[in-house]
C-alpha cells in the first residue's frame, strides 16, 4: 500500500510570516539547526516511513532550493524514487501563482497523473515533528477513511492559530472550524489524562492529510473558487467524505513564524531535546566536504556548532553555529542562532579589508549579541552590540528586524565596527 502513496510537501506560500528569512530564498530552503533546509524534515519523515515519491510545491523556484534537493537527494535508477520541486507556473490554464494550499495542489494536478498512485499524502513545509505515516495511512486503509487529518491536542491558547475539530467515538470528524478566534470552549475534546493535564484539551488539525485520489479530485475540480484546505476544502469535506482524525501525541511544532523557528531552533541545545537530532530516524540533507570545526578559547555551554566553523570567541551559551561560521575573539554570544556562511573569503580578502577597517564574513572581535538570528554571509564588525539593552520596537530597520524581542540580521548584512542595535 505504501507503494500507492504519491507525498506532497506545502513548501510555503510568500513566505511573510517568516521574512526576512525568507526575502531572498523559498521557505522550504530556510536553514535550520545549523545544517538542514526546513524541506529536509518533511522529506526525512517521507523517507523514513517508506515514501519515496515526493513533491515539494512552492511559490517561488530558487536556485539555493534547486541546488539542496539535487545535491541531496539521490537515488537508484532502478527505483520510481524522486523528490521534485514543482514551482508555481504559467500554464495555459493557469496565469496565476498558487492562489492556496488547495490551489497549489490543483495546479500540480497534472505532474501527479503520469505516476500510478491510490493515495495522497500532504505534508506542511514549516513543522518540526518526526512522525511514521506508514501507521497513519494503515489506519486510514483500516478506517475505509476517504480523508484521514492528523491531529493534536493543543490549549486554549493555541486555539486561534490551527483548524479545530470535533470526533465521534470512532475517529470521524463531525465538525471542523479554522482558526477560531474566540467562544470555542464548546469545542474542547476527549483526550488523555496526559493531555488533560497539561491543558491541551482542543484537538487541532496538523495539517498533514492523506487523501484518497478520487476523494482530491472531487474536492479540487468541484469548485476552482476553493482554494485552500483549511479555510474551504477540509470544513466541505466532512459533508461529504468520510473524514477521519488520526491522533498524534509526540512532539511537533509549527515553525512558521519568527518567533516559533527561533524558539524550536534553540530548543535543540537542551540535554533532551524534545526533537531529536541524534535519533536513528536522523534527518537527511546535503553531505558537505566541509572541513572540521576549529574552536580555540572558548567556554561552551549548550550549544550546536556545525561543520567547516573557526571559532575563538569567548563564550557561548544556548546557541546553534552554523556551517563554515566565523568569530572573533573576546566575543560573547547568548541565545543566538547564527546560520553560517555559503563560503570562505581568502586570507587575501581577509587582510584587504582588515586594511580598510571594513568588517569580515562572520562575526568580528569583543562583539556582544544576544537573543538574535544571524542569516547566512553576515559581516558583523568588531566591538558590534546586538540586543544587549531593553527590546527594540517590532519593525524593519534595513540591515535588520526586531519581532518579539528577536532580532533579526540580514542576509549578507553588512554591520560595521562598533554598531549598536
Ligand atoms: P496554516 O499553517 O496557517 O494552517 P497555511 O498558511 O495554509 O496554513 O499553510 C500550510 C502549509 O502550506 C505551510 O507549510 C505553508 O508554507 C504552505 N503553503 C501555504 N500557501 C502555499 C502556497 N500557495 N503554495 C505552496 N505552499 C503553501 C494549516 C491548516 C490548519 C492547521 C495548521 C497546522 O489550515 O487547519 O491547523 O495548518 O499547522
Ligand atoms: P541560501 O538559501 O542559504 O541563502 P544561496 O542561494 O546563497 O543559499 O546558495 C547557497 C549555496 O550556494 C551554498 O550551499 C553554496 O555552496 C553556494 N554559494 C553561495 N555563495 C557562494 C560563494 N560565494 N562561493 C561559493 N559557493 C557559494
Amino acid at each position: 500500500m505504501i507503494s500507492k502513496v504519491m507525498s506532497i510537501v506545502l513548501g510555503g506560500g510568500q513566505g511573510s510570516r517568516l521574512s526576512p528569512l525568507t526575502a531572498t530564498r523559498s521557505k522550504p530552503a530556510v536553514p535550520i539547526a545549523g545544517k538542514y533546509r526546513l524541506v529536509d524534515i518533511p522529506i526525512s519523515n517521507c523517507l523514513h516511513s517508506g515514501l519515496h515519491r515526493i513533491f515539494v510545491l512552492t511559490q517561488f523556484n530558487s536556485a539555493s532550493l534547486n541546488k539542496h534537493i539535487k545535491n541531496t537527494y539521490h537515488f537508484s535508477s532502478f527505483s520510481e524514487a524522486f523528490v521534485d520541486i514543482l514551482a508555481a507556473e504559467q500554464t495555459p490554464n493557469s496565469a496565476t501563482w498558487f492562489q492556496g494550499t488547495a490551489d497549489a495542489v490543483r495546479q500540480s494536478l497534472h505532474h501527479l497523473a503520469v505516476h500510478d498512485f491510490e493515495y495522497v499524502l500532504i505534508l506542511s513545509g514549516d513543522q518540526l515533528y518526526q512522525m511514521d505515516f506508514e501507521d497513519m495511512i494503515a489506519k486510514h486503509i483500516e478506517k475505509k477513511a476517504e480523508i484521514s487529518i492528523a491531529t493534536i491536542p493543543v490549549s486554549a491558547k493555541d486555539v486561534p492559530g490551527f483548524g479545530i475539530l470535533k470526533v465521534d467515538h470512532d475517529a470521524n470528524i463531525t465538525a471542523f472550524i479554522e482558526k477560531p478566534k474566540s467562544d470555542f470552549e464548546s469545542w474542547a475534546a476527549e483526550v488523555s489524562p496526559e493531555m488533560q493535564s497539561q491543558g491541551r484539551i482542543y484537538l487541532a488539525s496538523m495539517g498533514i492529510y492523506i487523501f484518497n485520489k478520487s476523494a482530491l479530485y472531487d474536492l479540487l475540480n468541484s469548485d476552482p473558487d476553493r482554494t485552500d484546505f483549511g479555510k474551504e476544502i477540509i470544513p466541505q469535506s466532512i459533508e461529504t467524505h468520510k473524514t477521519v482524525s488520526y491522533q498524534y501525541e509526540g512532539y511537533w511544532e509549527d515553525i512558521g513564524t519568527i518567533p516559533s523557528f527561533f524558539d524550536a531552533n534553540l530548543d535543540l541545545t537542551d540535554d533532551i531535546p524534545k526533537f531529536n537530532l541524534f535519533d536513528k530516524n536522523h534527518i537527511y540533507t546535503r553531505s558537505r566536504m566541509l572541513p572540521p570545526s576549529k574552536i580555540s578559547g572558548t567556554h561552551m555551554e549548550k550549544t550546536i556548532i556545525a561543520d567547516g566553523c573557526i571559532i575563538s570567541a569567548a563564550k557561548i551559551y544556548r546557541s546553534i553555529i552554523g556551517i563554515r561560521m566565523r568569530i572573533g575573539v573576546d566575543t560573547n554570544i547568548e541565545s543566538c542562532y547564527v546560520m553560517g556562511s555559503d563560503s570562505y573569503q581568502t586570507l587575501i580578502e581577509i587582510a584587504e579589508a582588515k586594511e580598510k577597517n571594513l568588517p569580515i564574513m562572520g562575526i568580528g572581535d569583543r562583539c556582544i549579541i544576544k537573543n538574535a538570528i544571524i542569516d547566512k554571509n553576515c559581516y558583523i564588525g568588531n566591538d558590534v552590540r546586538i540586543n544587549c539593552g531593553p527590546p527594540l520596537a517590532d519593525g524593519d530597520y534595513g540591515d535588520y528586524t526586531s519581532q518579539d524581542g528577536i532580532v533579526v540580521v540580514k542576509k549578507r548584512a553588512v554591520i560595521p565596527n562598533g554598531t549598536v542595535i
